[in-house]
């Protein structure tokens, strides 16, 4: 297959577009957005990731990478779109049906395609009699398959290569096909299964994800209430040979974590108990946070809180999901005066702008509460954001990102999540 159309240039798209063109395939790559194909054309990028902006551009300079609205003819078709829930947490699939709605007048026998979003069990299955509008027959004429990524925001240049991956067939043979397709720049294992198995496998290692983090939140509430650290308590738990607890922090963002477990709930609602209660946990921890802030700031009439870190995680710009715009709008219509700063995002989502500079953040501020470990707010000392400037010196790190001795040692009040001190935790309305 020298060929490749790739439907969906977001965040998993553009970078496995980019890796099949640098990789000896003439890649071809769509999006229905016009302002992503200008931003492209015109030598930019929409998504913030690191070495991506050259990665694709280089690819796009060697016309090895073209990218426009329409698909083309191609020897395999990838689709990456977005699969966003809708109300009551149903799995919207109106992205996946487009896009292969799209390929349908372009497909030729021989062809291969692969659908990488993450998708409820049995999509792919379910796309057979739209691909069979072609003509063609699903299993002898086309070959279908299902791929998920595993790509971690941050690095998803190296992942995209080094990860193991599944690939997941509606027959042995499309499956092979696939893996043959994907090894053109994978150098992990690459798994074959079925289709359905392979969708439910993306999904639940994001679910076993959501579990454990919301027990890691769980743990910084009991340490709370039994006066201990629980970021110092994790991190012993962890040189247990077999135990791995991950991170409390003020909640889970993205457009991954907090919405894959809601397909599984959807596929099978009255087996997945587990699993709707780590997502009220984990969606409950902005409120727990906003407890945090009130106690904090209890003795001052109209405090000004400052914010460090909007994004959904440290070293990125994606906003998507983020419990820190939970937090900020809880703490807005309690009333409090808040200003926000984040090193990565640009604009809020309404689009106004988000102030770069500490000092204005801090300046006359009574509470610094870090929401996002980004990189800037680990290094950050005392003095490098004019503490004078503050009117109270107080922090709260949600990330336990900060070294408190330094800052107490500069005269601030530090309090952490999941930080113990023999008082009673702010009430968490479930
Ligand atoms: N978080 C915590 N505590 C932790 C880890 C994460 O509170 O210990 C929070 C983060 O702050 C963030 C959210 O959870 O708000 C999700 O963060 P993440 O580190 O899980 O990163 P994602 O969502 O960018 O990437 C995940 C990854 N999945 C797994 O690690 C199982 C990635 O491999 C997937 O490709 C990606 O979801 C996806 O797109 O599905």
């Amino acid at each position: 297959m020298d060929s490749v159309c790739v439907i969906g240039l977001g965040y998993v798209g553009l970078p496995t577009a980019a890796m099949f063109a640098t990789h000896g395939k003439q890649v071809h790559g769509v999006d229905t957005n016009p302002q992503i194909i200008d931003t492209l054309q015109a030598g930019g990028i929409h998504i913030e990731e690191p070495g991506l902006a050259a990665f694709v551009q280089a690819a796009l300079v060697s016309e090895r990478l073209r990218v426009r609205m329409e698909p083309v003819l191609a020897d395999a078709f990838i689709l990456a779109v977005p699969t966003p829930f809708t109300t009551g947490h149903r799995p919207d699939l109106r992205y996946v049906l487009s896009a292969v709605r799209a390929i349908v007048p372009y497909l030729r026998p021989g062809n291969v395609v692969i659908l990488e979003s993450t998708s409820p069990p049995g999509t792919t299955l379910s796309l057979v009699p739209i691909l069979e509008e072609s003509g063609l027959r699903v299993g002898t004429d086309i070959l279908l398959a299902y791929s998920p990524e595993r790509v971690l925001p941050g690095r998803i240049l190296t992942e995209l290569v080094v990860n193991d991956r599944v690939v997941g067939g509606h027959t042995v043979e499309a499956a092979r096909a696939g893996a043959d397709l994907f090894r053109a720049f994978v150098t992990g294992e690459i798994m074959l299964t079925d289709a359905t198995t392979a969708e439910m496998v993306k999904l639940m290692e994001n679910t076993y994800r959501d579990v454990n983090i919301a027990l890691a939140n769980e743990f910084s509430h009991i340490a709370a209430h039994v006066g201990i650290n629980a970021n110092e308590a994790i991190r012993l738990a962890n040189y247990h040979p077999r135990v791995k607890i991950l991170q409390p922090g003020p909640g889970v963002g993205g457009h991954c974590i907090a919405v894959d477990p809601w397909f599984l709930v959807a596929a099978a609602p009255q087996s997945t108990q587990l699993i709707r209660t780590a997502r009220a946990v984990n969606d409950a921890q902005p409120e727990y946070v906003v407890g945090l802030v009130r106690r904090a700031v209890a003795d001052i009439a109209s405090p000004v809180i400052a914010i460090l870190g909007l994004a959904y995680k440290a070293g990125v710009d994606d906003l998507r999901g983020s419990p820190a715009l939970d937090v900020v709008k809880m703490l807005t219509d309690i009333g409090y005066q808040v200003r926000v700063h984040d090193d990565h995002a640009h604009r809020l989502p309404d689009g106004t702008p988000i102030e770069r500079d500490l000092v204005t953040i801090l300046t006359d501020a009574d509470l610094l509460v870090v929401l996002t470990d980004h990189d800037l707010y680990r290094r950050m000392k005392p003095n490098d954001c004019g503490p004078a400037a503050m009117s109270h010196r107080r922090l709260l790190d949600t990330r336990d990102c900060i070294e408190a001795n330094i800052w107490e040692a500069a005269g601030f009040t530090v309090d952490k999540l999941g930080s113990g001190q023999t008082h009673s935790t702010p009430a968490v309305s479930r």
